[in-house]
């Protein structure tokens, strides 16, 4: 079992991943990117895809054209924990 994020980690999100905004409703966080066109996009996609398995942490994502929008949480926590904020600043770091 994944433990949940802390209050500190919770509180300190606006400095740690400041272009990441929590989903209303769910305990998640999202991000949305875009591109000069699908294959620039489809190219961040298939980086991000290797991120994502390398940590064995994978996004929630959706893809229209040069737009991909990018939510992450923990499915193994029910909510969000620190693996999503590490995949989050490695996608970040792309
Ligand atoms: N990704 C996400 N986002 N949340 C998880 O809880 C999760 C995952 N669990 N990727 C991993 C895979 C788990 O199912 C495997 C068995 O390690």
């Amino acid at each position: 079992m994944v433990e949940k994020l802390d209050e500190a980690a919770r509180a300190a999100l606006p400095q740690t991943l400041p272009q990441w905004g929590l989903v209303d409703g769910r305990d998640a966080i999202q991000r949305s990117f875009r591109f000069k066109d699908f294959s620039a996009a489809w190219g961040f996609m298939a980086r991000v895809a290797l991120l994502a398995e390398a940590q064995d942490h994978h996004p929630e994502w959706f893809n229209v054209y040069n737009r991909v929008d990018i939510t992450l949480a923990t499915h193994d926590a029910g909510g969000l924990s620190a693996r999503d904020v590490t995949l989050a600043r490695a996608i970040d770091a792309l």
